[in-house]
């Protein structure tokens, strides 16, 4: 892909990405932003996403997202979708529509392709990865380099995922050499949580329970905690993974309520249970290490339910 040349013959470029953009969509949208505003500047760049994240406002550009999906222009020259589908990008999709040229970037196995130059790549860990392929190295600067490495930091897992690979860590290594503290980096975006996020954690934590001899660990969220430590559903997130965190665990269950009677659960697994498999079996998706899906019933039922699937891959 020459997405210079793309660049180049345009004079209104829109971005969008996925709908509750994460790292890698916030970043990805923005290292292309500020790329094109540094090298092209008489060209009207707008991002189209929905609210940035607290931890992902430190990212350059991030204050000039449009998240109302509202513009002037009638059609974009070029409209460039990152780390997603077009049918992904909510209200935005109607400027991709109607745009003179279309291109995306991304690392989804799911997605084949919307647009008219497409770079598609499932095994890398991120679209900011591919983002930085398709970037001239010679014109990255220091804000450029830092929103590619939030996206590949959130979506590796700080390197740890088996997305990682070694030429992640080389595009690492030289987005580094820009000179960023990435320590402080990783922390805010990944490590970090509020005084409330902790709490619930702490809570969660505590109320975990080990079930076939260790090698599974639920813990689940009531509605009437969630009110009393006024948590929202983003404040759960990660709980999963440091229940997996325990030793002997093979396979971790969060779950909390979403209405009476309705669980949302996360599941985790340390690579011998495919909790993908336990997930669509319920309705759901995800990976084979990371995935989810909604149960209706009693807590016990859930429990029940999820855990006959689990049990018998540790059998078989
Ligand atoms: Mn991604």
């Amino acid at each position: 892909m020459n997405i210079d040349q793309l660049i180049g013959g345009a004079k209104t470029i829109g971005i969008s990405s996925h709908v509750r953009p994460d790292g890698d969509a916030t970043g990805s949208s923005l290292a292309m932003y500020l790329y094109i505003k540094k090298n092209y500047p008489k060209v009207r760049v707008d991002v189209f996403l929905e609210k940035v994240l607290p931890e992902l406002t430190f990212i350059e550009g991030s204050d000039i997202v449009n998240t109302e999906f509202k513009t002037d222009v009638k059609s974009y020259d070029l409209f460039i979708v990152v780390d997603c589908s077009k049918d992904r990008i909510g209200e935005a999709e109607k400027f991709f529509d109607a745009a003179k040229k279309t291109v995306n970037i991304d690392h989804h196995v799911s997605n084949t392709g919307t647009g008219d130059e497409v770079y598609i790549v499932p095994d890398a860990s991120s679209a900011c990865e591919l983002v930085y392929d398709v970037l001239d190295k010679d014109r990255i600067d220091l804000d450029i380099a830092k929103a590619i490495y939030t996206g590949i930091v959130t979506d590796t897992g700080v390197f740890k995922y088996n997305n990682t690979s070694p030429k992640t860590l080389r595009v690492a290594a030289e987005l580094i050499s820009y000179g960023f503290d990435f320590g402080k980096l990783i922390d805010h975006v990944f490590y970090e949580k509020t005084y409330l996020q902790n709490q619930i954690l702490g809570r969660a934590l505590l109320e975990s329970i080990m079930l076939m001899d260790g090698k599974c660990i639920v813990s689940v969220v009531s509605r009437q905690n969630m009110e009393f430590y006024g948590a929202e559903s983003n404040d759960l997130d990660g709980i999963v993974n440091q229940l997996l965190l325990t030793v002997g665990v093979e396979c971790a269950i969060f779950m909390y309520e979403i209405a009476p009677l309705e669980y949302k659960v996360s599941l985790r697994s340390s690579g011998i249970v495919n909790v993908e498999e336990v997930a669509k079996m319920l309705g759901g998706g995800g990976h084979v290490r990371a995935a989810g899906c909604i149960v209706n019933g009693t807590q016990h039922d859930v429990i029940n339910n999820i855990t006959k699937y689990i049990h018998r891959q540790l059998e078989g």
